[in-house]
């Protein structure tokens, strides 16, 4: 019985440390952009409960010909949008793409963008994770 008992729990143990490799992928949405815009951005917050860092490194989708993780800076006085290798998301932290922010360039539109319809989106991390999840148009 003691056996028993110490062999339920081990499991339990295990269990509970595949679970906090889960990243979690929260409200994942795009912008509704006029159907003769060829870019349309991507928004979500991704959680990461585990203890190590670990990076958001592409997203897939087969609305744009090209995706990228891009994020805002002011280059001479002027907010412009740039390309990032990746998106650091923290132990026990967050990533936060939000307008103004990181976030996720689809260019070369291949669908229009309309309010309500999903996309399926794969976001890609650095220790080979692949997470779907459908995104909403807004
Ligand atoms: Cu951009």
């Amino acid at each position: 019985m003691k056996i028993f008992l110490i062999t339920i729990l081990l499991s339990f143990g295990v269990m509970a440390e595949d679970y906090e490799t889960n990243y979690e992928i929260l409200n994942p949405w795009i912008r509704e952009v006029p159907p003769v815009s060829k870019m349309s951005a991507g928004f979500v917050k991704i959680k990461n409960p585990s203890k190590k860092d670990v990076k958001l490194v592409a997203v897939n989708s087969d609305l744009s010909k090209t995706v990228e993780l891009h994020t805002h800076g002011m280059v001479d006085g002027v907010m412009k949008m740039r390309k990032v290798p990746h998106i650091n998301v923290p132990a026990m932290g967050e990533a936060n793409l939000k307008p103004g922010g990181l976030h996720i360039m689809f260019i070369n539109l291949k669908k229009k963008t309309i309010e309500g319809e999903k996309h399926n989106l794969e976001f890609v991390f650095s220790d080979g994770t692949k997470i779907k999840k459908e995104a909403v148009v807004k």
